[in-house]
């Protein structure tokens, strides 16, 4: 098995460590001690259930030992797919416990992904829910162990098992738990929203993720008091550690569960929990903004609203505070780590104007031209970061590692931003060739390498097109060959792909041709500017 590694260079991590920022805490521990301080105290609301720490803690346990009688061993890599309930939780933290590491697959991936995934991770194991949204998983875990023969063991951890392992929930006998891993160790394995082709694996250690996650609570507020709402993907980083479930948890708050992020699901829950703080993506924003005046909840609990995940707009911002009655946040981070916040006392036109500032006082932060020099304090430059919980590299692609990280262990964002006194960044756009989609991210490049499977497309080009409530949509321009198939049917063929649905084009535009100049061909990317450019002047 290929070894998974998150390491710094040994003077930064000392200094990581003498600043307190890693406090050698594990994720197993820090849930350990939240038991013992306040074993009665509610962690985790799902519909009509909750669970105490004290709860949490023998669910994570007892799910640990079944790991273990199921046949897991400790250092294995193991798939995590579930919606937002509280067995997320007790899956997850039993996999901490057992010194197993998770990958975060997000509801909405299927086969194709999955089994990337897995492959890339060397995973053995895959943890799901019977269904959701109307989709079986257990017929994917058939069709991943098909494909990946590897991924031995598959675990349910609510509804029907069928032919696979039931989420253990009582400890039972004989089975001794390992001790605690390293806080050094890789914890888990987020994706990356990249650019360029398939998703990346984003090792993070016990030590830089925590960091990530407290530090965020005393910039957003949290303590034990707090109540946080997941609706958005619980296991997004955005709603993970922003500062997320994980923040919330570690303060010994309360975390409420939503299975959608509708105000439809979300506002009954803020009124009947007194939710007080809460992420959400910009388009999401946006309709409670416009269901806030017309509904009937009291949601006067809200003291903070984040939002990040893809850039909001000035004027939608602005509303924030007179139609939700509470501060907004704007954060603007990344899988790979650097997270930036605006602060709760800052004046309200940085709020509403920039994507604040990093969290901590050791993120260093450059903002280059093309050539890799630093530009000016408010022009626009690629944005480089290093930092106490930013990722080092990507797990096990040095082809990536090469093109996203400086030989000095900057990583590459492919953001283009501005920065303004006081370290505030305004995000203006990116530099690498991917969509947006209300804040789920698409490589143009992996779309167009589906499509270009099918029959009658000759080439394609996949851009990214400006859309007033996703703030992005993916745009196909294709050549057709042979019999020029019908747009639907390219997009239903999409979907037979084995690929999230937020990857099928919106919009699928036939052309004769590509331009080319007197040199040739044009490059991929210069291609893809052209034909956004021109659909653009042509609206
Ligand atoms: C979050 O994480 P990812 O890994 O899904 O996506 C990161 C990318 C950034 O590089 C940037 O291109 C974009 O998403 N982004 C924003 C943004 N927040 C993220 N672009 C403009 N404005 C913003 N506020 O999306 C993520 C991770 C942690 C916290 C928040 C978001």
């Amino acid at each position: 098995m290929t070894p998974l590694r998150q390491t710094w260079p040994d003077d930064l991590a000392r200094r990581y460590r003498e600043k307190g920022y890693w406090r050698g805490e594990t994720f197993s521990g820090f849930l350990r001690q939240r038991a013992a301080e306040r074993p009665d105290a509610i962690a985790i609301v799902d519909r009509d259930r909750s669970w105490s720490y004290a709860e949490l803690l023998a669910r994570a346990e007892a799910a640990a030992a079944g790991y273990l009688r199921a046949g897991l061993k400790p250092g294995d890599r193991v798939v995590v797919q579930l919606p937002n309930i509280a067995e997320f939780f007790s899956a997850v933290f039993g996999l901490f416990r057992a010194g197993m590491i998770p990958l975060y697959a997000l509801p909405a991936h299927r086969i194709t992904e999955i089994a990337h995934f897995a492959r890339k991770a060397e995973a053995v194991g895959y943890v799901i829910a019977e269904r959701h949204d109307g989709f079986d998983y257990r017929d994917q875990a058939r069709a991943l162990q098909a494909e990946v023969p590897a991924v031995a063991h598959v675990v349910v951890v609510a509804g029907d098992a069928a032919e696979f392992t039931k989420l253990a929930t009582e400890r039972g006998e004989g089975v001794a738990l390992p001790p605690d891993v390293s806080s050094s160790d890789v914890a888990f394995i987020q994706i990356s929203g990249g650019s360029t082709g398939l998703s990346k694996l984003i090792p993070r250690t016990h030590d830089d993720y925590l960091y990530s996650c407290w530090a965020s609570n005393e910039i957003c507020g949290v303590t034990a008091e707090s109540v946080f709402l997941v609706a958005l993907p619980a296991a997004h980083n955005f709603p993970m550690s922003s500062p997320g479930h994980i923040g919330a948890l570690y303060a010994g708050a309360k975390v409420v569960l939503s299975l959608s992020a509708s105000p439809d699901a979300a506002f009954p829950l803020i009124e009947r929990e007194r939710v007080s703080i809460t992420g959400l993506v910009p388009p999401l924003a946006l309709l409670w903004l416009q269901a806030a005046p017309s509904k009937q909840n009291d949601i006067s609990s809200l003291q903070v609203l984040l939002v990040g995940g893809a850039k909001f707009t000035r004027e939608v911002a602005k509303r924030v505070r007179p139609v939700l009655g509470c501060t907004l946040q704007q954060v603007f981070g990344m899988a790979e780590g650097l997270v930036n916040y605006t602060r709760l006392d800052d004046p309200e036109e940085t709020i509403v104007s920039t994507q604040g500032r990093p969290i901590s006082p050791d993120d260093e932060v450059l903002v280059v031209d093309d050539l890799g020099n630093p530009v000016p304090e408010g022009e626009p430059g690629y944005l480089l970061a290093r930092g106490p919980y930013t990722i080092r590299g990507y797990h096990n692609d040095p082809a990536a590692n090469a093109r996203s990280f400086t030989s000095d262990g900057f990583y590459r964002t492919g953001d283009i931003v501005r920065r303004f006194p006081g370290g505030y960044l305004e995000v203006q756009g990116r530099a690498g060739d991917h969509i947006n989609r209300a804040g789920e991210k698409i490589s143009a490049e992996e779309i167009e390498d589906h499509l270009l499977a099918h029959p009658n497309v000759f080439d394609v080009a996949i851009v990214s097109i400006p859309d007033e409530f996703l703030g992005e949509r993916s745009c196909a321009f294709v050549i057709a060959q042979g019999e020029k198939p019908k747009g639907s049917a390219l997009k239903a063929w999409m979907r037979t792909r084995g690929i999230a649905e937020f990857k099928v084009p919106d919009q699928i535009v036939f052309v004769e041709h590509f331009a080319t100049t007197a040199a040739g061909k044009v490059s991929r990317k210069e291609l893809r500017a052209r034909l956004r450019a021109e659909f653009l002047q042509h609206q």
